[in-house]
């Protein structure tokens, strides 16, 4: 079947898909049309591209003949993260992380990190979890490191929190804290 771009909001210069015929081959049900979508730094709301199906040979279109994809924008905000208390001590004294964003403060914003590192959570310190909401009017949002006073004889651990994502916007440099 051939497919062709009929409109949605998103100007041209956003994405390529030039016209093209698709063809599923024996023995496969699927078969993908090659959407590129281009990276910027502009601020944009989601943008669509409605896709049409036509001319099938071999097989009959269904009622969904259309498609329309969204292109999400990436450049509300930037996030990072850093240290601002790198040490922690059994003794009672937390250290710090401070995962902090770039651009407009209006909304939520979810933010997905990974922690490694030598120590263990629960053992050595209270869990941090996997996320984190720097909430709507604020830039930064704290994520304290609390260590657990154990009995064993620990040498220095450490503790790396690595951001992964943030929905709607992108990870910069520096990503990772220690
Ligand atoms: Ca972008
Ligand atoms: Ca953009």
């Amino acid at each position: 079947m051939d497919y062709r771009v009929i409109g949605g909001t998103a100007p041209a210069n956003r994405y390529s898909l030039p016209d093209g015929t698709l063809t599923i081959p024996a023995g496969n049900s699927v078969a993908f049309i090659p959407l590129r979508v281009f990276d910027d730094n502009i601020v944009e709301p989601p943008q669509t591209v409605k896709v049409v199906l036509f001319n099938p040979s071999n097989a009959t279109l269904d009622a969904i003949k259309v498609h329309t994809y969204t292109i999400l924008d990436d450049d509300a905000n930037s996030t990072s993260i850093t240290a601002t208390a790198p040490s922690a001590t059994e003794s009672g004294t937390p250290s710090n992380f401070r995962i902090a964003r770039a651009g407009p403060t209006t909304s939520n914003l979810l933010v997905h990190f990974q922690v490694t590192g030598t120590a263990s959570a629960p053992t050595d310190y209270s869990p941090l979890g996997n996320s984190v909401t720097i909430p709507a009017g604020a830039a930064f949002v704290d994520l304290p490191l609390v260590p657990v006073a154990n009995r064993t004889v620990d040498l220095t651990e450490t503790v790396v929190v690595t951001l992964t994502s943030a929905a709607g916007g992108k990870i910069v440099s520096p990503n990772q804290a220690q």
